[in-house]
């Protein structure tokens, strides 16, 4: 259970606690001593651990805790009625990627806590119902498919193809989830509850350097890049790293690596297309041995969805020519796939008139937000992220930004409130 000094004294209401202060209570969850940065799966000790952190500081705010069917984690501000209808919801993830950094979800999570502080502090009665919801496996990092519990919620996966997924271990989603307290056999589409959603605001910590060239600590987001993510499988001969001669082999991991270097070609030779292959598999993955198989998965991203299948749909074409060449075969199958995002133009403008200094800014990277804006009103507000780097270490935010995107959370959801 993450430790939560420092806090005591906002359960009162007198004053807001510090999204410094609470991402310090959880600094030690997770931290991953050998890529540095913090590896916090899904389901994992540490997730749970940020769940009880999350759950207690709900609870101290006075905001009734609820899990959902699909394992996200909703803290309830209701009116004074008790009513849920037309709610405003805010919050984020707090899974992480390998390696990854302390910002990307926890600052939503964070500052979502500290805007309800701050709106208690100004003595704010709800109009409408708030609540800051946590969605598991944002980053697909256990699972494979991103943002699979706001995907589970509206729909956008299919329940039994979501019941299969398996872990780098071979455990099932539905395994894992039926040992975290989910029933496996009612994960799926919850029409209840995003009936009840009236809009969604989430804070991010920006992923790249637009805030850091405008010199400004807060954007608003006007879409998110569509993007996929591809499994692709070479098969070849595994044999013997001694006595195999090099014109007698049929190597995987020669057609694999290929392969990646004409992805990047071909995302280098499209303008405004992302390609990525970040992780890479080999089978069985002996120094001494060429392997039989090997597995790595491609990441494309590009602002027009036509070009995004036409970038993979090349790359597809290629991998199977020098597959060939190799004497092996390849196999590409889709893994996850958002298309670009809009964010509602009513929200964004409600948060424009909130906060005018803010700049709009697009991003590449996926968020529940984008899962949610077929379905219900959304919008994002990004804090300046001084290295311009995430999914890494390296991502940072000042102290000082943290603390005023929660204030200026606060402000548009005061607005949206009223
Ligand atoms: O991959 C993404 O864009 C997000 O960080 N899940
Ligand atoms: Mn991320
Ligand atoms: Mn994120």
């Amino acid at each position: 259970m993450a430790n939560t000094t420092g806090n005591l004294t906002q359960q009162k209401g007198t004053r807001a606690a510090t999204v410094t202060g609470l991402l310090s209570d959880i600094a030690n969850l997770g931290t991953d001593p050998v890529r540095g940065g913090y590896t916090r799966p899904v389901y994992s000790t540490a997730e749970l651990d940020l769940r009880e952190w999350f759950i207690h500081q709900a609870i101290q705010r006075g905001l009734a805790v609820e899990t959902d069917r699909n394992g996200a984690t909703w803290a309830w501000w209701e009116t004074p009625g008790g009513d849920r209808a037309n709610a405003l919801v805010t919050g984020s993830h707090l899974d992480s990627v390998p390696g990854g950094g302390p910002f990307d979800g926890p600052l939503g999570v964070a500052s979502a806590l500290v805007a309800v502080d701050i709106l208690k502090t100004r003595g704010t009665v709800p109009t409408r119902p708030l609540a800051v919801v946590v969605f598991p496996e944002e980053e697909g990092s256990r699972f494979g498919v991103a943002c699979l519990g706001s995907r589970l919620m509206t729909g956008a996966i299919d329940p039994d193809k979501a019941r299969n997924l398996r872990d780098p271990d071979g455990n099932t989603f539905a395994d894992v989830a039926k040992a975290n307290g989910l029933d496996p056999r009612h994960i799926g589409k919850d029409e209840e509850l995003l009936g009840l959603i009236g809009a969604f605001v989430e804070l991010h910590v920006e992923q790249g350097r637009g805030l850091i060239d405008l010199n400004q600590p807060i954007a608003i987001a006007s879409s998110i890049l569509g993007h996929g993510r591809w499994r692709l499988s070479v098969t070849g001969q595994g044999n013997h790293a001694g006595t195999t001669l090099m014109a007698d082999r049929h190597d995987p991991m020669i057609a694999a690596s290929r392969t990646v270097v004409a992805i990047r070609d071909t995302a280098r030779n499209q303008p405004h297309a992302r390609a990525t292959v970040g992780r890479l598999q080999p089978v069985p993955g002996g120094t001494n041995v060429i392997a039989s198989r090997v597995d790595f998965w491609l990441d494309v991203r590009h602002p027009d969805d036509a070009v995004t299948a036409s970038v993979v749909e090349s790359i597809h074409q290629q991998a199977q020519l020098i597959a060939a060449e190799e004497g092996c075969t390849v196999t590409l199958s889709e893994e996850s796939l958002s298309t670009t995002v809009h964010f509602d133009p009513g929200l964004q403008g409600a948060l424009q008139l909130a906060l005018p200094e803010a700049p709009i800014l697009d991003t590449g990277a996926g968020h529940d937000a984008g899962v949610l804006s077929p379905y219900v009103p959304t919008a994002m507000v990004f804090v300046r992220n001084p290295s311009g780097i995430s999914h890494s270490p390296e991502e940072h935010v000042l102290d000082e930004d943290a603390e005023t995107g929660a204030r200026v959370l606060a402000d548009a959801l005061a607005s949206l409130l009223s």
